[in-house]
């Protein structure tokens, strides 16, 4: 009976530390058009999670890629992905459409 109280204690407590967290986080949003990316520098607090949606205005497939946030994922053609990322330090993480690295190039700038 006891240690049942407990749980419930502790579930009470991890729901609302999730709760504050999620309301913590940056949401950011990002396109890309004709192999580019819109816009091309995104700003981010630091040390708090971030979401970045990524919308692909293209009809071709693109890679979202960033070594320095060990990011790849694929974004269909008229899709939308979405990247959750953990709280980073400050500094400039640069990103790539890997399929189109040429011109779609972007960074995130945490600060
Ligand atoms: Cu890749």
């Amino acid at each position: 009976m006891k240690s049942s109280r407990i749980l419930l204690v502790a579930a009470a407590l991890a729901a609302g530390v999730g709760a504050a967290v999620a309301a913590d986080e940056t949401s950011l949003e990002i396109s890309i058009k004709d192999h580019r990316f819109s816009t091309a520098e995104l700003h981010a607090p630091a040390d708090k999670p971030i979401t970045i949606v990524v919308k692909n205005l293209d009809s071709t497939p693109e890679e979202f890629e960033s070594k320095a946030l060990k990011i790849e994922k694929v974004v269909a053609g008229n899709a939308e992905i979405t990247v959750r990322l953990r709280p980073l330090k400050p500094g400039r993480y640069h990103f790539v459409g890997e399929y189109h690295e040429a011109t779609a190039k972007g960074e995130l700038v945490v600060e």
